[in-house]
């Protein structure tokens, strides 16, 4: 690991809140997160509150309704929640017209026996539940959809043009929640769900340990179970960014995928208050808050040399 890496390497940070989420647009949603964690001291309020900040900015193309369209030009997307204190999730997935995913996920965890619901289903409950929602004419998307017949599925990564909000936090009382919200890889075929509302892929929770989540290509992600991974390996002891990325370690060793073209990201917080970030290739940034301040970093960046003989990683 190199030095630039240790120096990024946050250590115990007890008795303070923590708040934690992939790429520098999470930063809005940790200080939103960390408002509401002061003034209600609600961890799922926090996840939620923070997540709908990102969701709702028409400028991210990533997150939200605004995000890109898959191949029949609608927008569908993915979400989940997740809550450490009783181990409780919900999530949805391919949901449409849906301005606020992510609450759409805690109702489902909160007001349904189930964890996932999907597609139209997702979207009924979502409006029976009286939320945001806007009209989806799939008379006119069907159509569409039927016209790019003829044109072959996506079957290549496409270049940036997917992103994830994750976003993970500690109270002072050491309980952890996440979230994550995204409208997934652009150009996806209809139906396609990624890594994101996938409990243990793109997020996973364990009050005892810690907490994980994703962003990148989720049919890289959801193959390993790579959240939960990440959170057993900080069971294990390491740090969360060891754990970050011994998980992208073990993962390239398997896939003979460059390291760079597996397009994986992952950031991480334990009980103790330390996190960490990890990305597949360079130039992965998180968002990092506390009371004390609130700051974008870079993820540690893996190399395929730091592969042990077991796929795990070397250091
Ligand atoms: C997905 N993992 O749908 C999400 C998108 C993402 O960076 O995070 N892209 O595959």
């Amino acid at each position: 690991m190199g030095t630039t890496v240790q120096s990024l390497r946050a250590e115990a940070l007890p008795h303070q809140p923590l708040i934690v989420s992939t790429w520098p647009f999470g930063k809005a949603g940790n200080e939103k997160a960390l408002e509401t964690l002061n003034n209600k001291d609600s961890l799922l309020d926090a996840v939620e509150q923070g997540i709908r900040v990102v969701e709702a900015d028409e400028t991210n193309r990533s997150v939200g309704i605004s995000g890109l369209p898959n191949a029949a030009g609608v927008v569908q997307q993915d979400a989940c929640i997740m809550n450490g204190p009783d181990h409780n999730a919900g999530s949805v997935a391919a949901i449409e017209g849906i301005l606020h995913p992510i609450t759409a996920a805690r109702r489902v965890m909160e007001n349904t026996p189930h964890v996932m619901l999907v597609g139209d289903g997702a979207r009924q409950f979502a409006i029976k539940e009286g939320l945001e929602s806007m009209k989806v004419d799939s008379q006119k998307l069907h159509q569409e959809w039927h016209q790019k017949q003829n044109k072959p599925a996506p079957t290549e990564r496409p270049k940036d043009n997917h992103d994830t909000v994750a976003l993970l936090v500690l109270d002072t009382k050491g309980d952890i929640a996440g979230g994550c919200s995204t409208s997934g890889w652009g150009g996806k075929l209809p139906g396609r769900v990624g890594d994101s509302p996938i409990i243990g892929s793109g997020l996973y929770v364990d009050n005892e340990v810690g907490a994980a989540g994703a962003t990148g290509l989720g049919e890289n992600v959801m193959r390993y179970c790579a959240s939960f991974m990440v959170v057993e390996y900080m069971r294990q002891g390491l740090h969360p960014e060891e754990a970050c990325l011994k998980t992208i370690a073990r993962i390239s060793a398997i896939d003979p995928k460059s390291a760079e073209d597996l397009h994986l990201n992952f950031v991480a917080l334990d009980k103790k208050g330390r996190f960490g970030a990890a990305g597949s290739g360079s130039g992965f940034q998180y968002s990092v808050t506390t009371p004390d301040s609130s700051k974008v970093l870079e993820g540690a960046a893996f190399t395929k040399k730091d592969v042990g003989p077991e796929g795990g990683n070397t250091k």
